[in-house]
């Protein structure tokens, strides 16, 4: 006897999709569930893409795959309800559109990847069979038993995912014997690498640790590539096609330069950039060994994840790109692009090129890249300059209240930063040192406020005169705007007056 049941297929299908995961994590075979959620950010409209953005931040990631979890169990439980023939054919039918979609994405292992898919479609059929049977013997708390095992058993395979990554990280830094043939970025003439504002309390640091960069990609998880194999090729329009190893890059001559990265999503007072010591090859110096021909107008630049963006030449005239090898004096994260990555500082992170770049090809054609085939414009945008205010301190009406924040105006740099409270007049802020005209400037400013609450709104003027736009205005299409503003509510008398 056998019982049509929603809750038995729903565990089933979680059961086959678990043991699919844990059997592709350990030797490191792509992830089914990660090829379906890559898929699903591939092709879902840029308007979606947004909305996700804005309202989950960095939980996007977490958020799709649990999407992709949800959807395998309501499959299962749609599947459930069917014949046992049809259960299977649902079950294998998945499984290989999984299979496929994964395999298009990432084609280093095809054969194990369908193995695991086959995997998984036997082990839903055959659990869907065994919990169908009898519900005497099979009761819900077995079914939800099944349910909750598998998703132990997901989490398992993240966790072992993350620890491989955190080796391969481990292990690029250099932390083990270099016996890796890994070259790691030569040490940097020591610039000055401070703005003279430690004693500020400014809550900003000057540089973003690496690991509270934001990361923005279209992947689930980044891919671990082995410098040892991995080349850059330089092809198209160019007198002397090449392709590169890591080594022969860095023989051209690396220079460290300081700049934030910016994501086209950072609206004001968010937190999806940061200001980092970068190590790289400036592009010009790799495009003069290639010389590109005299009729080429871009350069794509396009990654291992099939990601790829375009930078006019005229752009890289204007501003100075770099073939990224290092962050912070190390060798790049995974996360950030390892073992190259492009950037153009000025221009937003969609725009600024590509994390594990692995081709530069110069053409004369329009480009095609991945989000302006979605609607975002083609050419490259440039970074808002913008103001942004830490929290502010615990503030009484008998002493002065110091804020403090970070403000950005690449390429050119910040020349003034003002702050006002309650739509009052502008006051002047003291500003740090510039480290660079493409990083950001910290600032503070000193301010006798009554009791009360207030709100603090800042604004910056470029080295240009250019100054900060109020408009508030979405990500897309040209990066958000507007001042940022805070509230701060000051006590009466050394906060003694209680709240
Ligand atoms: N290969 C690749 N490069 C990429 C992306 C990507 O999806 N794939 N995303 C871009 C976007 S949208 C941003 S904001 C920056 C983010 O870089 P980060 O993750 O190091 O902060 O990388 C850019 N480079
Ligand atoms: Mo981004």
């Amino acid at each position: 006897m056998t019982e049509r049941s929603a809750s038995a297929g729903a565990a089933a299908a979680l059961a086959g999709l678990a043991c699919a995961e844990v059997v592709a994590a350990g030797p490191n075979l792509p992830s089914l569930a990660d090829g379906v959620a890559r898929t699903i950010v591939d092709t879902a409209p840029r308007s979606v893409v947004d909305l996700a953005v804005g309202l989950l931040g960095q939980r996007d990631k977490p958020a799709v795959r649990l999407a992709v979890t949800g959807g395998v169990a309501a499959a299962g439980a749609a599947t459930g309800l069917g014949s046992p023939r049809r259960a299977t054919a649902a079950a294998v039918g998945a499984a290989a559109l999984a299979a496929a979609v994964t395999v298009h994405r990432d084609r280093r292992q095809p054969a194990g990847t369908v193995a695991v898919a086959a995997l998984g479609a036997a082990t839903t059929a055959l659990a869907l069979r065994a919990l169908r049977r009898s519900p005497a013997r099979t009761t819900r708390t077995t079914r939800a038993a099944v349910a909750v095992a598998s998703l132990a058993a997901l989490a398992a395979a993240r966790a072992i995912r993350a620890r491989r990554r955190r080796r391969h990280d481990a292990l690029t830094a250099g932390h083990r014997p270099p016996d890796t043939g890994v070259a790691a970025p030569q040490p940097a003439p020591a610039a000055a690498a401070t703005d003279g504002a430690e004693q500020w309390g400014v809550a900003t640091p000057l540089f973003t640790p690496v690991e509270n960069l934001y990361a923005a990609d279209v992947n689930l998880d980044p891919p671990l590539l082995d410098a040892r194999q991995w080349r850059l090729e330089v092809t198209g329009l160019v007198e002397r096609p090449r392709s590169f190893d890591l080594a022969e890059l860095t023989a051209l001559g690396t220079v460290d330069f300081d700049a934030l990265l910016v994501c086209i999503h950072n609206g004001p007072g968010d937190d999806r950039l940061g200001n980092l010591r970068w190590t790289g090859v400036p592009l010009a110096r790799l495009l003069s060994a290639v010389r590109p021909a005299p009729h080429a107008r871009t350069v794509v630049t396009r990654a291992f994840d099939g990601f790829d963006m375009s930078l006019p030449l005229t752009l890289l005239e204007e501003l100075d790109g770099y073939l990224v090898t290092g962050v912070a004096g190390r060798p790049l994260p995974a996360l950030h692009g390892y073992p190259a990555r492009i950037m153009v500082p000025g221009i937003y992170g969609q725009y600024n090129g590509v994390k594990w770049v692995t081709q530069l090809h110069l053409t004369d054609r329009p480009p095609a890249d991945y989000w302006p085939r979605r609607g975002w414009p083609a050419d490259p945008v440039r970074v808002r300059l913008m103001s942004r205010i830490d929290p502010p301190p615990a503030a009484s009406a008998d002493a002065p209240v110091t804020l403090t924040g970070v403000a950005w105006a690449p390429p050119s740099g910040v020349a003034a930063v003002e702050v006002a409270v309650d739509h009052g007049p502008w006051h002047p802020t003291e500003l740090a040192a510039e480290l660079a005209p493409a990083a950001w400037r910290r600032w503070r400013v000193r301010l006798d406020l009554p009791a009360g609450r207030h709100v603090v709104r800042s604004r910056v003027t470029a080295a240009t005169g250019e100054m900060q736009d109020e408009r508030r205005r979405p990500p897309f299409p040209s990066g958000a705007s507007g001042y940022h503003e805070v509230n701060i509510n000051v006590a009466e008398d050394g906060g003694r007056s209680g709240a």
